[in-house]
């Protein structure tokens, strides 16, 4: 697997990356890499912190291009987790100064290694990496295009970002409480890069499932309670959310979560008919049901509850594995 994250601003990519670490030490998934496509200089600090804790210590980690001024994230918002767990916790980064890959490179060489129809893209940010991914050319790492690997060597494409109608009557009541306008709504991960959301929509050559806005509309990481103290994961959801409840929306989550069980037989979800996605230059989310399409979006088959203990159940268990 895969993994692209905006790690750094909301705290739910990091419950997203503990329930992966966790599939990973039950031996039920392969976690190849990591791509950041924030412009955040902690980010990949963050990520080893979290990855290192669970006993992933060698993850290889991608960062995106950016200079100084172009930082996504305020120092407020910096300062909320970001920081906190680049500079207090064991990673290569601090430590030893170590510095990410490019992300575009590393994906080009691990797709290019992998074998064919064997790796799981999973989105949880921005959708720039993927876009710039897709659009790269041959060179020194491939003879192949960036598309033409991604349609030999991945096999699904797991994305968090649009938002999909209708909702179910759980969901309509969280977003009517949230004052939100569902039909004019620009997600947040689509929002930000617009034109690379529509063209990874439009052009990612693999089956897609989208984790819209609505799917992650139920709040999990009470489970991180059960966890120690010196834990990255907790002391990033303690400091993230109002009064140190532990508890967030869990759009990444679930989709890490959905990518690990994948499988079209499942327990807490469905898809919904095939499609094709698109959004337009605001990041609004238009799918059209068509037999031919390679989309479909994630559906709750459980309520919010039981999706939210699943989640938690996994968020709880602290830590490397006994050996
Ligand atoms: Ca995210």
């Amino acid at each position: 697997m895969l993994l692209d994250t905006d790690i750094g601003g909301d705290v739910d990519d990091v419950g997203a990356l503990v329930i992966l670490n966790n599939y990973v030490n039950q031996g039920a998934a392969e976690l190849l890499a990591v791509g950041v496509s924030a412009y955040n200089p902690y980010s990949a600090g963050v990520i080893d912190a979290v990855c290192r804790y669970y006993g992933n210590t060698d993850i290889r980690i991608g960062q995106c291009d950016f200079t100084d001024r172009q930082i996504d994230y305020t120092d407020e918002q910096l300062e909320i987790y970001s920081k906190p767990l680049y500079y207090g916790y064991d990673n290569r980064f601090a430590n030893e100064d170590k510095q990410p890959e490019q992300v575009i490179d590393m994906y080009r060489e691990i797709l290019e290694d992998a074998d064919d129809r064997s790796v799981v893209f999973v989105s949880i940010g921005f959708l720039n990496n993927l876009c710039n991914l897709l659009q790269s050319k041959p060179d020194h790492i491939s003879p192949l295009s960036g598309r033409e690997l991604v349609q030999r060597k991945v096999s699904r494409l797991v994305c968090m970002g649009g938002c999909f109608l209708p909702m179910n009557e759980e969901q309509k009541g969280i977003v009517n409480d949230m004052g939100l306008d569902v039909i004019e709504y620009c997600e947040f991960n689509v929002s930000k890069w617009p034109q690379a959301s529509k063209t990874v929509a439009e052009a990612w050559p693999t089956e897609k499932v989208f984790v819209g806005f609505e799917a992650g509309l139920v709040k999990c990481g009470s489970g991180l309670k059960q966890c120690s103290d010196g834990n990255p994961a907790k002391t990033a959801y303690a400091r993230y959310t109002i009064g140190g409840s532990l508890q967030r929306h869990s759009w990444d989550p679930i989709a890490v979560l959905y990518a690990c069980m994948g499988g079209e037989n499942h327990d807490l979800f469905e898809l919904s008919a095939a499609g094709s996605v698109s959004f337009d230059e605001n990041g609004r989310t238009f799918f059209k049901e068509s037999d031919s399409g390679d989309s479909k979006y994630l559906i709750w088959k459980e309520s919010g509850e039981n999706i939210a203990r699943k989640l938690d159940e996994i968020l709880s268990v602290d830590g490397k594995p006994p050996l």
